[in-house]
């Protein structure tokens, strides 16, 4: 059977390309971006919102919405992979980088976990080399608007190398601990660390 060359070859390739960068167990959500909220959406104010960097720091850290802005700003373009099995590619996310905010409020020596926690009380756990490295961001935007409430704005934490359930919404603080605990979603049976390339779903998996 003649086959156009080309446009169909060109078809198959992007789509090899995108498989390629699908992890195992995952779909292409296409232009979807499903929202996932265990708690009521807050209604947050940017005029009152604060983001905070303690624990085991030696200078803990807050900073007004007008603050955080006044940092050196940073962004991330990729994808993004949820533990429910949908990956979106090609987003774009801006922000602070979490290595900015941690170089001012200087870990301790002890420091080796950090729990995220949101106004509404959810929380979620991860090694402390998983936030730095210019792989975790503090963003307010997304695709050139500001971060729909739904989506967690006015601002959110980004670790898009790990499961999407990392990236808390409405986030305002970072613990930095010696220790770790498990979030809200750790101590239902999601996995402590979540990289989607292997699979960690569930607690048990490797
Ligand atoms: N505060 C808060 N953050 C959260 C969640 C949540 O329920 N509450 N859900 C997590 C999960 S499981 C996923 S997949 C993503 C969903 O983000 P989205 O609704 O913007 O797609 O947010 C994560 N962050
Ligand atoms: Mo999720």
């Amino acid at each position: 059977m003649p086959v156009t060359r080309g446009f169909t070859g060109k078809r198959r390739d992007d789509r090899a390309r995108r498989s390629d960068r699908l992890p195992p167990g995952q779909y292409d959500a296409g232009r979807e971006w499903p929202t996932l909220t265990a708690e009521a959406t807050p209604d947050l104010d940017p005029e009152s919102w604060t983001m905070t960097v303690d624990g085991l720091v030696e200078s803990p850290r807050t900073w007004s919405w007008r603050q955080i802005h006044a940092l050196e700003g940073s962004s991330y373009f990729g994808d993004i992979h949820c533990v429910t099995t949908w990956s979106r590619f090609d987003m774009t996310f801006v922000g602070v980088s979490v290595d900015t905010l941690l170089d001012l409020a200087r870990p301790g020596a002890d420091a080796a976990y950090v729990m995220a926690h949101s106004t509404t009380g959810y929380t979620t756990n991860m090694p402390l080399e998983d936030v730095t490295g210019g792989r975790a961001w503090v963003v307010w935007e997304v695709d050139g608007r500001p971060l729909p409430v739904e989506h967690g704005g006015p601002v959110r934490l980004l670790v898009p190398h790990l499961y999407f359930w990392k990236s808390a919404k409405w986030v305002t603080r970072l613990e930095l601990m010696a220790t770790d605990r498990p979030g809200f979603w750790e101590q239902n049976g999601y996995h402590d660390r979540g990289d989607p390339w292997l699979e960690q779903r569930y607690q048990g998996d490797p």
